[in-house]
Order: C-alpha cells, then structure tokens, then sequence
C-alpha cells in the first residue's frame, strides 16, 4: 500500500515537471510591418536578424504563420483575442472602437496574477473604452525612457531600458507578459539609410518580387526597410541577455513576430499569401521539447490567446473570453504528433484605412491550401487600396510606390500599377508553388474549375460554420461601423467636397484624378 501511494506521488510529480506549478513568463516581441521571410535564419541575406534567429534556434522556427488579417489594428486584435478577425464586429476593422465584450489575454492573465505590461506600439490605431474610459487592452505602458534613434523617422522609444524598468517594478516570483511593440519597420524611411548606416550594397537584393519594377530605387527602399528591422532587433538581442542575467530565461516563453507584411504596394494591407504570412519564431528553456525544430503546420495568429492561456493553466471556466477560433500550440510545444493538423489557412479584410465612398471598405475572404491561393472579392466594383482621387490610402506612400505610379502616368508600364493598385476579378486562384508572387489569375481556366469550386466550398462552409456575417449575408455591416479617427473619417466625401485634410501618410503625388 505504502509503495503504491509513492509510486502516485512519483508519477504525479514527474507528469507535472514540464507544467510545474510555476506559470511562465512571456516575452511578446512584435515588429510592425515585416514579411515572411525577412530575417537571417530564413536566409534572406539582405537582412540580419541575430535576435531572431537566436530564438528560432534555441525554440522554433515557424515557416507557415499567418495573421487572419494584414493590417495592424485587426492583426493585433486577432493576436489579444484569438479570434478570426471577421469574427470580432466592430474590431474587423482598422481603426476602430473595440467592442467592450472582448475580453483579451492580458487582461486575463493580469486578473490571474500576472504583472502586464508593454512598450511602443500595442493595440492600435484605434479606440478602446470601457464604460466611458481609456481601457488598456494589453497592460501599463513603459515608454518613457527615450534614446536617440540610428535614422530619422525610427522612434525614440528605448524598449530594452523600458523592459529593464518593468523588470525592476516586478514582485519577486511574480510571472510576467511583457509585450514589446516596435515601431519598425513601419515607414517613413530615412532615403537611403540602409546604405548609409546599414553598409549595405544594392547589390545584395538579388532578386525583387515581380509585382515591382527591378530598380535601383526599389532596392534602396527595400535596404532601408532591412535597416530598420535590424535596428528593432538589436533590441530583442539585449533583451534575451537580460533575460539570462537575471536568470529568468528559462522559464519565459520569448515570442517573435510582426503584425503585417511590409509596408509596399500590394502586401501589407490587401489579402494574398505574402501579405499574411509573417516571421514567427518562440523559444522557452523550460517548455519545449527537442529545440531547434523547424514547424511547417499552418498556424494563426488566432492561436497565440489560447496557448498563453493554455501555459498558464487558465482553462475557459476560468475567463470570459468568447471562444477561440485557434487552438493551443501545447502540442507543438511538446513535440506531439497526436494533434490534427489543419489543412489550410483562412485569411481575409474588411475596412482598412478609408478613401472610398462613404468608408466602405474592400471586403474579401481566401483560402490558402497547399499549393494554391484561392480568393473572392466582394465587391469588385470598388478599389483594392482605395481610391485614386484620394491617392490610395491603403498603401502607405514610398518610394516604391510613386515609382510605380509614375511608370503607369508616364505610358511606360502599367502592369506594376495593375498588381497593386488596379481592379481585381471577383474570384482569383493562383498556383503559389510555382507563381508564389501571385501574378497570373488562373481562376478563369476551365481545366481550374473543379480545383477553385472545391477551394471555394471548403471556405465558405469554414465561414459558414463559425458565423462569420459577411458569408451569413449581413454584407453592409462593416462598411456601418464608424471609423474611430475623427480626422479622416468619411476622407473621401469630405476631400471630393474640396475640404484639406491631413493625408501625412501617403505623398501629394499619390492622388490621381484620369483613372476611370
Ligand atoms: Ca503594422
């Protein structure tokens, strides 16, 4: 009897070792604006991310991470939720007011012990309130300790010494969610900093999407972009040393990622596979098993929620968080093969930044599976990034960009403002093993027909499944919800009126008035 009750003890001691009762830390580094495959371990040699890959190599190393959504608001949303973003009403959208119902991870974790905090950019742009008040959907800021930046326009936020000062105001053993929102590499740009401060040589970007023109300028642009991951990256390295020291490496789950792909025509903010698939890698000491794998399972930025949760042992009778559409990565964690794998990834926007019509905004939903991309926009009648006359709001102004608007301006080719800027069929399918940079729709070939109309089944019954309004029939619903920024809410309207409105993120040429 005896040695049976120690036999229980000793199992029962040994089941728990990796899920000790101690929660773990999590370290939630997030970049704004950067593309799969954009750091050194995924051999892009044009940029080196030696925080990055440290934590790929001594963790995981993700090939297939897609947020739900390409734009930052609705990415974060889909991050501090779990939830798709389509699923979350007014949050669908960027720059919103966020729904008081959603609760987020943070707030879960802090009410179960945790201290929370962040640095730079968290949840944003947008609104959230709760009962009339500022609510904090992720933690306290820590961004007052300032530096001075390597480049003009690269913030003066030092997240490493904020990190540091959150650590000091932590209680001993208190476990932690810090998350850390760099402002890179959203633009502007310095012109020509990679070069510059970066020693970087055009010659290192071998090869351009083909959706852009191969030019010098674009290169430059490019380089600069590289410069400015590598300069929030150098955070992350100090950060992760800290971490050592203090001895609290081994119990904090370091995650690393981006929000959106990069800031150029045609990927952040519009729906195809290179706009969604974004950088991920995790490390925890303590919690997985067999380091150094490389995961090439879809997972969703809908699934960060539920693992953190999961982690710290806070199960749903727990919380009141309204369901997951992810899943839990305790499975990946522990190297389990037991776990079904999706079979595709589901992605998709509603309103991004406005400049159409009274705000409506560029609904679409798609279907990654395999080897194919398969997409329907809604309303194809409307402008992928916004209007002309209001200058493409959706696209962020760059060099890149007024380089393609000029070639299209200037009779010399059009094709680039096509990919990015030009009307898009109602369905799209690309074959993305062997035109990854989707140029050529394949969707109006009769021998795709029963590939696209099995592709367009799964997702629709997937959407159907999970409610999602736009797919139930609600179809004005987003464009109804009010855009939160009072400055260019209805721009388009009020622009067409004759009215001056601050339009700081996209460049005076941008507005285009001879396009039909
Ligand atoms: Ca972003």
């Amino acid at each position: 009897m005896r040695k049976l009750s120690l036999l229980f003890i000793f199992i029962v001691f040994t089941g728990c070792k990796s899920f000790d009762s101690t929660p773990p830390n999590i370290l939630f580094v997030i970049s704004d604006d950067q593309s799969y495959p954009h750091a050194s371990i995924y051999e892009t040699k044009w940029i080196k991310t030696p925080g990055f890959d440290r934590v790929a190599k001594k963790g995981l190393l993700f090939n297939h991470a897609y947020t739900t959504n390409a734009k930052c608001s609705p990415s974060r949303s889909s991050i501090l939720t779990g939830r798709d973003s389509w699923l979350l009403e007014e949050a669908a959208n960027h720059f919103p007011f966020f729904p008081e119902k959603f609760i987020t991870f943070p707030e879960v974790l802090k009410k179960n012990g945790y201290k929370t905090g962040k640095t730079g950019k968290g949840w944003a742009p947008g609104i959230a309130l709760k009962n009339g008040k500022k609510r904090n959907l992720i933690g306290e800021d820590y961004s007052k300790i300032k530096v001075n930046p390597p480049a003009k326009f690269i913030s003066n936020i030092n997240y490493f010494e904020n990190f540091k000062n959150f650590l000091d105001e932590k209680k001993d053993k208190q476990p932690f969610l810090f998350w850390v929102g760099g402002l890179e590499p959203h633009r502007r740009y310095e012109y020509q900093s990679g070069i510059k401060y970066g020693n970087k040589k055009i010659e290192e970007i071998e090869k351009v999407p083909g959706y852009w023109p191969s030019s010098k300028n674009v290169k430059t642009d490019m380089l600069d972009y590289a410069f400015e991951i590598e300069y929030f990256d150098s955070h992350l390295e100090r950060m992760i040393d800290e971490l050592e020291k203090r001895d609290l490496l081994e119990n904090t789950i370091i995650v690393v990622t981006s929000d959106n792909g990069m800031p150029f025509p045609r990927v952040k903010g519009q729906v195809f596979p290179f706009d969604n698939r974004l950088p991920l890698a995790i490390s925890w000491e303590k919690g997985i098993k067999n380091p150094g794998r490389i995961i090439n399972d879809y997972v969703s930025f809908s699934d960060f929620a539920p693992t953190f949760l999961d982690l710290a042992g806070i199960d749903s009778e727990k919380h009141d968080m309204e369901n997951f559409s992810g899943v839990s990565w305790k499975y990946l964690f522990n190297n389990d093969s037991i776990f079904k794998k999706r079979d595709y990834m589901i992605i998709g926007k509603e309103r991004h930044d406005v400049g159409r019509e009274n705000d409506k905004g560029y609904p679409v939903r798609a279907i990654i599976a395999g080897d194919y991309f398969f997409s329907i926009n809604f309303n194809p009648e409307r402008w992928p990034a916004g209007n002309p006359e209001t200058g493409y709001l959706n696209t962020d102004g760059s060099p890149t960009k007024t380089e393609i608007l000029n070639l299209r301006k200037e009779g010399k080719k059009e094709e680039y403002w096509q990919y990015a800027f030009g009307r898009r069929p109602k369905e799209t399918l690309y074959d993305i093993k062997n035109d990854p940079n989707c140029i050529k729709n394949i969707a109006e070939y009769d021998k795709y027909n029963s590939l696209k109309d099995s592709l367009k089944k799964i997702l629709i019954e997937d959407l159907t499944r999970n409610k999602d309004p736009r797919i139930l029939g609600d179809t004005k619903i987003f464009d109804d919800y009010p855009y939160a920024d009072m400055r260019t809410k209805n721009f388009y309207n009020r622009y067409m009126k004759g009215e001056l409105l601050d339009s700081d993120w996209v460049n005076p040429t941008d507005f285009e008035f001879d396009i039909e």
